[in-house]
């Protein structure tokens, strides 16, 4: 093709070559234990609203000084603004507030001789939402999803001495992503998690999944590389095995009796995998979760769920999340009596669930199928489904992950069904030992929990906002009473506005309004026996783009804290007492 023929295609043109999705949860190595280079820190950043950027082969453009160039051109990757990495653009500057597109990062890597036999893995917690990695000039791939991590192979292509290493990030909301262009949470762009560098051996550990099995504990592990066994070390329950792998796959079931994780005990083991020269470890806990009738039995008692949903979203980081905040949402959880959150509507960072299982928290972990996806497209749901099988890899070994949500709030449509069955099932084939969920509606015409999902899932979530969307409360109880659900039901959402800033002193967006909300579902609520939990909307007030009223300036104020995270609402105290209330009775 004509060099100039160039500006005459379509902007689909430009993109096809770029959309390979070839970094996927196929492509993930394991990454427990391992220390690798940390390429966070300032990167030079360009946001690319045409995706000028891909006509014009900025990846491929060399890092001459000005004077030496022989051509003009309109970005140099190698000078210019900066941004930190991770971050979310809209939290650097103002401008990029709300800048929705395209944007360009790029470092220098300087880089050893590789060492003979080792092999580089680049990883990245995560980008929003359509990320493209290139490194000195090359295209590596692509990969579609805001929330899981993903990882390419470098070892052909870092030289010695200095490397490029660029990203295209776009967060254009589109119909055919997951989610779609309509949500109520903010959409956030850039990368916002680490990236990290890896150097392994020839032999790569990329995936070791233990959980408790009728005589023990069984592992599965997958490597690459020619190693013929893996050897499994966990030095607490005296399990040292070699298990042999064919084709790279491996398995064994270890005959051992370990004490169960629970929240009140959430005991964990020191875990070790080698294969060849590579080595991972993880900490892990063993317990049981099933369904029973309309029971949640955990290690074989029934439990009752006393959570809150939370999203990853911060007044000045937005979707970046340290340690330091996970740690206070749980805090604030415990303060709340909770045994159990929701992390809503997308994959939260990896270190949550690996602190729930030392803090002794149940989670529900969730994919973004949230409300009117593209059920239809094909290539919908293998975004979907890739992203659910990126985040089970990323979390199975985590005791506090109870639960796999495939979705929020979707229409009863016959596509959707079959595209959420289909989720359902891919979900208990990567991880036979947790239960699926998804939260569905009510049924408002006949004032009962109906939904044609609720049969290929094990626990029905239901959101329901009766005292705020439907007005009318007595329906609650109807409800109640027209629904003999055959499995338990968690109430995965339920609340109501309340600004603590300039809100109202009564009526709809009042501090006032929001504890009554809460009086009357934990009213109505704790008569029916079928209900096993509840994770009420939502722990904390977060931003989003379609709450513009006088009372939510940008934000949605269902938080029970308000956006600084510190202000408790009089509604926290009321859910605390109802969960004081549940844990005494269960005691
Ligand atoms: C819902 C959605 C959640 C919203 C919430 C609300 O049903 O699942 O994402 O933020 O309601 O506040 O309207």
């Amino acid at each position: 093709l004509a060099e100039n023929a160039l500006q005459c295609l379509h902007d689909e043109d430009y993109d096809r070559p770029f959309n390979t999705q070839s970094l996927n949860a196929d492509t993930m190595i394991f990454t427990g234990g391992r220390s690798g280079l940390s390429l966070g820190g300032t990167w030079n950043f360009c946001v690319d609203l045409l995706d000028t950027g891909l006509r014009q082969k900025w990846f491929a453009m060399t890092p001459e000084a000005p004077e030496d160039r022989a051509e003009p051109w309109d970005y140099d990757p190698y000078a210019g603004e900066t941004v930190q990495v991770p971050s979310c653009w809209q939290m650097q500057k103002e401008k990029w507030y709300f800048f929705e597109g395209s944007a360009w990062y790029t470092r220098a890597l300087e880089a050893g001789p590789p060492a003979p036999g080792t092999r580089r893995f680049l990883h990245v917690g995560a980008a929003q939402y359509d990320c493209k990695l290139f490194v000195n000039g090359q295209f590596i791939g692509n990969h579609y999803g805001g929330s899981t991590p993903f990882c390419a192979e470098l070892t052909e292509v870092l030289r010695e001495g200095r490397n490029w290493i660029m990203f295209c990030v776009n967060n254009t909301r589109t119909l055919d992503r997951v989610p779609m262009r309509n949500t109520d949470w903010f959409n956030y762009g850039g990368i916002y998690r680490e990236v990290t560098l890896y150097e392994t051996a020839e032999t790569v550990i990329r995936d070791v999944f233990v959980h408790l099995a009728p005589g023990g504990i069984r592992a599965q592990v997958e490597v690459d590389g020619p190693a013929a066994e893996a050897v499994l070390d966990i030095p607490g329950l005296g399990i040292r095995a070699a298990i042999p792998l064919s084709g790279g796959k491996g398995e064994a079931v270890l005959p051992a009796d370990p004490d169960l994780w629970s929240p009140d005990n959430p005991v964990l083991y020191d875990l070790s995998l080698a294969a060849g020269a590579d080595r991972v470890t993880d900490r892990v806990g063993f317990r049981s979760i099933e369904r029973r009738g309309t029971d949640i039995l955990l290690n074989g008692r029934p439990v009752f769920l006393r959570g809150i949903s939370v999203h990853e979203d911060d007044a000045r980081l937005g979707k970046v999340t340290s340690e330091a905040d996970i740690r206070r949402r749980f805090v604030h959880a415990k303060e709340l009596g909770c045994n159990y959150l929701r992390l809503a509507h997308y994959p939260h960072h990896e270190l949550a669930a690996k602190i729930a299982d030392e803090l002794g928290l149940m989670l529900w972990e969730e994919v973004p199928v949230y409300w009117a996806i593209d059920f239809a497209n094909p290539a919908t749901r293998r975004d979907a489904e890739n992203q659910l099988r990126e985040l089970i890899r990323r979390d199975r070994n985590r005791a506090s992950v109870i639960i796999w949500s495939v979705g929020n709030e979707n229409p009863d449509t016959d596509a959707r069904l079959d595209f959420m069955k289909g989720l359902a099932d891919l979900a208990k084939a990567e991880d036979p030992t947790r239960l699926t969920s998804a939260a569905c509606l009510v049924n408002h015409a006949k004032l009962k929990i109906e939904d044609r999902l609720a049969q290929h899932i094990d626990v029905i979530g239901l959101n329901e906002y009766y005292g705020w969307y439907e007005e009318n409360f007595e329906e609650l109880g109807i409800i109640g009473r027209n629904s003999a659900p055959d499995r338990p039901v968690v109430i995965s959402e339920t609340g109501a506005d309340g600004d603590s800033e300039a809100g109202p002193a009564r009526g709809l967006f009042s501090l006032d309004y929001q504890s009554e909300v809460y009086r009357k579902q934990i009213e109505t609520l704790r008569g029916l026996d079928y209900v096993k939990g509840m994770s009420p909307w939502i722990l904390y007030d977060f931003r989003v783009e379609r709450r513009q009223n006088p009372f939510q300036r940008g934000w949605n104020r269902k938080g029970l804290i308000a956006g600084d995270k510190q202000a408790k609402k009089p509604a926290f105290a009321i859910l605390a007492a109802y969960y004081a209330e549940l844990a005494r009775a269960e005691a």
